[in-house]
């Protein structure tokens, strides 16, 4: 396949002020009419009249009345056109039905909807499919469904057929088309300068019942983006809806975005408490791009992280207003360091802005995405408050309506605060996480702090330069006090020392407060310090940390030396577990063990081989000690945890229900699941009936309620799938391999909805004791339908292929069983470019 590189950007040799688009829907034969207005763009270098095009058939192509002659190949189409502005009219035919790809127009249960980002758009029509041609689109469909939906405002419908039209130019990415028999949730919005938007939820119709709390995010989402950012939505009419077979969780489509239903259905009795709030952080993200990605947007795709990292960090703004801000940055850092920190340390290591690709999905990764965010926090860090929501000021000022680049992005930032971020940019330009080794000294009543940095090489990379790193820093005495409250330290060299003088004692630092930037912090440092931290540090996230820390030595030494799990650590969890002036989520955070996948990447990266086997060993071993310490403090845990009110999906009570689940299942290690079956059986929401079944089916005795549980939720697929997940999740290493074999072969396992097939195989690479266990079974398993997907959904299928991205970890054996199925993937006839390009990456 084709390599694209940033360095070889050039400017659209045509730009456009006007597109129509007529869709007659029909499932194995839509027509698409368009009707494109080209004017010659000014800045072009290059005049080649070039269109994108997938998949198309060509009725008919057209250029100012006269028949266009396209030269036509595999991607898009040439043609000879005049030397000023002229009129492109075609005429294509697509296959809706039997796209699979869920790429450009696809059929879903009957509804027609459609994914555009990043290229799908050639899949509908010939059009020059990049984000930096901007235009408003004026649509017409007609299908015989009573509901028909596009971008922008509607302009008039009829039986049949309905007209919209979207007055903010956009690129070919944001358009969107919906069509079927919907069912609307509706509201409305009144916008700070008095204008009424209307809102509609729109589903299939049963799920009405599911779209109460998506509406009112929604409207919190449109009042926080006024009273944070300034910034106002701007059409009459919001609609969202929910699609059931989706590759990403959601997409931004102007003024119709379409989500995954998994990421915007939820009633008490069918989502947990964790799905509400992922909900409302999509739906959050999603309405927040309509500043930042539609109005303003990327020049190319290689500045993804301009829309993404902002709007990650937008939404974490957001979470962290609506519920508990130091338990979302608890969550945001786990998920980073559980995926970014494994993507940076391994052969998908890439920058924030990527400088090269094959296929650009596969660039949607949590490196863009949320080190992206952690960049925009740092920068936000560096320059304050007050000046980080100036230079934004300034950003929409300048760029609203234009197709940008993290060199403006950056321009801003410099103009609006005078600072010189030339070195701030590596941290787009330069992949890896850093290390960062902290010494310190106590001379005469001065206190220095030694800071060195070092990054590692990655695939492509192989020197480093230093990059700027916001620490916070915070000072506690011997009695907890605190002697130096948060200060901002900026490490700019490779090698640096701060100073604190005037100091009565030698202080305990608290290092790298709030996680303050996405590094690896490495400080020879002993558990009574970690203890002392756990129990005094005024930074909840550094009291977590300390927590985590704690747990890992633990675990790490279980592993590699078979000791037995160290009672300072039982006391000190157990200590903070029962203290009652903490948040209850925050003590569930701190209850939780660190991952399987977490340890192992520990133990490798201090030069031990990680047996999976092992850790998962070491983490049952660790838990049931947790369990017998804590013996009789269980009961009356769960019991003062436990949420008597009508169930309500908000921080308060999912805290406490977070922190009582824990407990419950730490008890139903000692007591044979009695007390997990007693809430399945009681349970009202979700949330209960979920963590029941998980300590049932940990425990052994979960046989009973999963029949009962499928009874009860077979017609709900999005229910399901939590139903085909716990059970791979939860399998024991030896077996799991077989579950997957077992579920995959039932009829309702359909591989061509997405979330069916994340739900088993995404559970089968998030159980690293079962992937890895050393017969082999789970490798093959994964390779044999990664192969079947592959045919059908390319984009899902190069997405899954991660799971193979540690590899070079393990032991020789494991490593030699995973490439023989890497290499199996990669001879498979007629293989998408999308695997092509993340297999050879994790092979290279
Ligand atoms: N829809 C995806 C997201 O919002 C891609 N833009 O991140
Ligand atoms: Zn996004």
């Amino acid at each position: 396949p084709q390599t694209f590189y940033l360095a070889d950007y050039t400017p659209p040799a045509f730009l456009i002020d006007e597109v129509s688009l007529t869709f007659r829907l029909a499932p194995e034969a839509t027509r698409v009419i368009s009707r494109i207005h080209f004017v010659p763009n000014p800045d072009a270098t290059d005049r080649t009249f070039f269109l994108h095009g997938e998949q198309l058939k060509l009725i008919s192509a057209r250029i100012d009345g006269h028949d266009a002659n396209p030269q036509i190949t595999a991607h898009g189409l040439t043609a000879e056109v005049p030397d000023h502005d002229f009129t492109w009219e075609a005429e294509v035919e697509i296959s809706p039905a039997t796209n699979t790809a869920l790429e450009g127009l696809y059929m879903s249960n009957g509804m027609y909807c459609t994914q555009c980002e990043a290229e799908g758009f050639r899949k509908i029509t010939y059009y020059p499919d990049r984000p930096d041609v901007m235009a408003p689109f004026h649509v017409r469909i007609e299908g015989d469904l009573p509901v028909l939906l596009s971008n922008g405002n509607p302009v008039d419908q009829g039986t049949g057929w309905a007209e919209w039209h979207d007055p903010w130019p956009k690129p070919a990415y944001l358009f969107a088309l919906v069509a079927g028999d919907l069912r609307a949730t509706s509201g409305t919005f009144t916008t700070r300068s008095d204008r009424q938007v209307e809102l509609n939820l729109w589903v299939r119709p049963g799920d009405e019942d599911k779209t109460a709390f998506g509406l009112q995010a929604l409207k919190d989402s449109m009042k926080w983006d006024e009273d944070v950012y300034g910034r106002e939505y701007d059409l009459d009419l919001f609609n969202i809806v929910a699609v059931d077979d989706f590759n990403m969780g959601a997409m931004e489509n102007k003024g119709l975005n379409i989500f995954n239903s998994s990421a915007v259905l939820a009633s008490p009795e069918t989502a947990t408490d964790a799905n509400f709030e992922r909900i409302e952080g999509i739906i959050a993200h999603e309405y927040f791009h309509n500043w930042t990605g539609n109005r303003i947007t990327c020049r190319d795709w290689f500045q993804l992280c301009l829309k993404e990292g902002l709007t990650v960090f937008r939404d974490q703004q957001f979470t962290s207003d609506m519920r508990s801000a130091p338990v979302k940055r608890i969550s945001d850092v786990l998920m980073l360091r559980g995926r970014q920190f494994r993507e940076d340390a391994g052969p998908l290591a890439h920058n924030v802005r990527p400088e090269s690709y094959q296929e650009i999905n596969n660039f949607y990764t949590a490196t863009v995405y949320e080190k992206g965010a952690e960049v925009i926090g740092m920068l936000k860090r560096l320059v304050g408050e007050t000046d980080y929501y100036r230079a934004l000021d300034q950003y929409f000022q300048r760029h609203d309506g234009q197709a940008c680049t993290i060199e403006d992005w950056i321009t801003v930032f410099e103009d609006a605060t005078g600072r010189d971020l030339t070195q701030f940019k590596r941290w787009y330009t330069q992949a890896g996480t850093p290390h960062l080794t902290v010494t310190e000294e106590w001379v005469n009543g001065k206190y220095n702090l030694h800071f060195t940095q070092e990054t590692k090489p990655t695939p492509g990379q192989p020197t480093k330069e230093p990059l700027v790193i916001p620490i916070a820093v915070g000072l506690l005495a011997h009695d907890g006090s605190e002697i130096v409250p948060t200060t901002l330290l900026e490490v700019t060299e490779a090698q640096q020392t701060f100073s604190f003088e005037g100091l009565t004692e030698r202080p305990i630092p608290s290092i790298l407060r709030e996680f303050s930037a996405p590094v690896i912090l490495h400080r020879d440092t002993n558990n009574g310090e970690r203890a002392f931290l756990l129990a005094h540090d005024t930074d909840p996230f550094n009291k977590w940390e300390a927590g985590r820390a704690l747990a890992k030595d633990v675990l790490v030494r279980m592993v590699t030396d078979g000791t037995n799990p160290d009672t300072g650590f039982l006391d000190a969890l157990r200590q903070m577990a029962l203290d009652d002036t903490l948040d209850p989520a925050f003590r569930a955070l701190a209850m939780a063990l660190p991952s399987q996948d977490d340890i192992a990447q520990t133990l490798f990266a201090s030069g031990v081989t990680p047996d999976p086997i092992a850790i998962y060993t070491a983490v049952k071993t660790l838990s049931r000690a947790i369990a017998e310490h804590m013996a009789d403090d269980l009961p009356a845990l769960l019991a003062s945890n436990t949420v008597t009110e009508p169930y309500q999906p908000n921080a308060e009570q999912s805290g406490k229900r977070a922190l009582a689940n824990t407990a419950l299942s730490l008890l139903s290690k000692l007591d044979q699941g009695a007390a997990a079956q007693a809430q399945y059986d009681a349970a009202d929401n979700m949330t209960q009936q979920l963590s029941a079944l998980s300590c049932l089916i940990r425990a052994g005795t979960g046989a009973d309620a999963l029949s009962k549980f499928e009874e009860q939720w077979h017609a709900d697929r999005l229910v399901m799938d939590k139903w085909f997940g716990l059970q791979v999740m939860l399998a024991e290493p030896e077996d799991t391999a077989q579950v997957v074999e077992t579920l995959t072969a039932r009829p309702d396992f359909d591989m061509k909805n997405p979330n069916r097939f994340r739900a088993v195989f995404g559970a089968l690479s998030g159980h690293p004791a079962g992937f890895h266990h050393p017969s082999g079974d789970g490798y093959r398993i994964m390779a044999d339908w990664l192969i079947k997907l592959d045919t059908v959904n390319p984009q899902t299928t190069a997405r899954m292929c991660s799971a193979f991205d540690t590899w070079k970890r393990y032991d020789a054996d494991r490593q030699a069983m995973i490439r023989e199925q890497l290499e199996r993937i990669a001879a498979k006839p007629d293989l998408s470019r999308d695997v092509t390009e993340m297999v050879g990456r994790i092979l290279a």
